[in-house]
């Protein structure tokens, strides 16, 4: 049965193509530093925007037009729409997905209910891996959505919401590890609050390191290899998430003995959100060994949410791809396209316009990335620009013992510092536009 009949296989024609419906950069077999772009972008679809967003936003619902949804929740349309995934994911060459449990499958009437439809639509979802080779890039558990988790889950006032989620992101993991997924994904959904006025923040903090020593515990116990990844987020839908950041969250883990059990899963809108450029919170993350995987999309300038725009900016997804590449890949992560069509998009084929163009915006920011590195131009003025600590007393302050006292002794005798250099920003600013060509 084919659901999108009038899309073809999505094929590479190079850049002068003038086909909507083709890549014009994205060519996975070709080799950049070494390996192919499909193994450089480890792309992924994600399952709740492309196959369960329907395009409501506030002030009005969805009107997306998807043939194939028949306006239920049921565990048929459930099982439906995982051939409507594959035909796409398999039409779009992507070699990865990532879900939460609840996107794909309904919620029962109890937990033993709502597991035995999670294990049905996961049957399902194995036949399809199996049949295409489309992998599992990560799973997770929406701890979010349903209102027992109004005020949370782990970080919940409600013991008994607390044991909810543990036993969700029990089986979540468990149907991770069935399907081969290479990570599980944990965003702190409500994980925050809206007023201290309710709330006693130790306990939650408290609370929220307890669950994740339990799902380590778990993990090691199932024998799961896959990578456990935090994604970091300042607010939204609480004021005050507990991940804020990459820095707030690495000090959380560390706190509570966690950081060698977790790396990070960065999403730029949230880097954004959190006042801090996408470079920043992968440059922070990647110093720390911590950057596993990234969601890739895009803000709004103007609106201040979490908008999950297709990522077509070639400035972001170059410097992205710089760091990625200077950090030599992101080993079991990839790049999930945690991205919604537009509410105004609402045909099935702006669903493959939209990851066309990331997946394009990606490996062309890939190859100019690869290029700025041959050159070596940026990396070399900033090694340049610190040279004062290559020798001298640099080199003493970084690798020996030295003193207040001793550099007292030193600028005493010097009279004054070195005098310092430009910091060429506008001339670095002209330097990399000229990759842009
Ligand atoms: C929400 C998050 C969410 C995670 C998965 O803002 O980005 O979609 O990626 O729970
Ligand atoms: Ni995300
Ligand atoms: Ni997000």
């Amino acid at each position: 049965m084919a659901f999108f009949p009038d899309v073809p296989k999505i094929s590479y024609e190079g850049p002068e193509s003038k086909n909507p419906l083709a890549f014009r950069h994205y060519n996975p077999e070709e080799v950049v530093e070494g390996k192919t772009m499909r193994e450089h972008l480890r792309f992924a679809v994600c399952y709740w925007h492309t196959f369960r967003g329907m395009g409501g936003d506030p002030f009005g619902p969805g009107c997306a037009i998807r043939p194939w949804e028949d306006g239920t929740d049921s565990l048929d349309m459930a099982l439906k729409r995982v051939d409507v995934a594959f035909e796409f994911m398999e039409k779009l060459g992507v070699p990865y997905y990532c879900w939460h449990d609840r996107d794909i499958a309904p919620e029962g009437a109890n937990l033993a209910e709502t597991n035995k439809n999670l294990d049905i639509v996961a049957r399902r979802l194995k036949e399809q891996q199996q049949r295409t080779g489309i992998k599992l890039l990560w799973g997770t558990a929406n701890l979010f959505s349903h209102r027992r988790f109004v005020h949370g889950a782990s970080t919940s006032c409600n013991a008994d919401v607390f044991a909810y989620a543990a036993a969700q992101v029990k089986k979540a993991l468990e149907v991770t590890q069935e399907l081969g997924g290479e990570n599980y994904v944990f965003w702190g959904g409500r994980e925050g609050y809206v007023t201290w006025l309710n709330t006693d923040m130790k306990r939650e903090l408290d609370h929220f390191a307890k669950f994740l020593h339990m799902a380590v515990e778990y993990k090691k116990k199932i024998g799961f290899t896959g990578t456990f990844l935090i994604e970091p987020k300042p607010h939204e839908p609480t004021s005050h998430q507990y991940d804020f950041d990459c820095a707030n969250a690495l000090a959380f883990l560390r706190g509570y003995g966690l950081e060698k059990e977790f790396r990070f899963n960065v999403e730029t809108n949230h880097a954004t959100l959190a006042k801090h450029t996408m470079v920043h919170e992968l440059m922070y993350a990647s110093i720390h060994g911590m950057l596993g995987s990234i969601d890739a999309n895009r803000g709004d300038l103007l609106l201040g949410w979490d908008t999950d725009q297709f990522p077509t900016d070639l400035y972001l997804t170059t410097q992205i791809m710089l760091i990625v590449l200077n950090q030599n890949g992101l080993g079991r992560g990839g790049l999930n396209f945690d991205a919604k069509v537009r509410r105004e998009s609402f045909e099935p084929v702006d669903l493959f316009h939209a990851h066309i163009g990331g997946m394009d915006a990606f490996a062309h920011g890939l190859k100019i990335a690869a290029a700025i590195r041959k050159d070596g131009l940026l990396a070399d003025f900033i090694r340049q620009r610190y040279a004062s600590w290559d020798s001298g007393i640099g080199a003493q302050i970084e690798n020996g013992h030295v003193t207040f006292e001793d550099l007292e002794a030193y600028i005493l005798q010097k009279g004054d510092a070195a005098p310092n250099v430009s910091g060429r920003q506008e001339m670095l600013e002209n330097i990399f536009n000229r990759y842009f060509r």
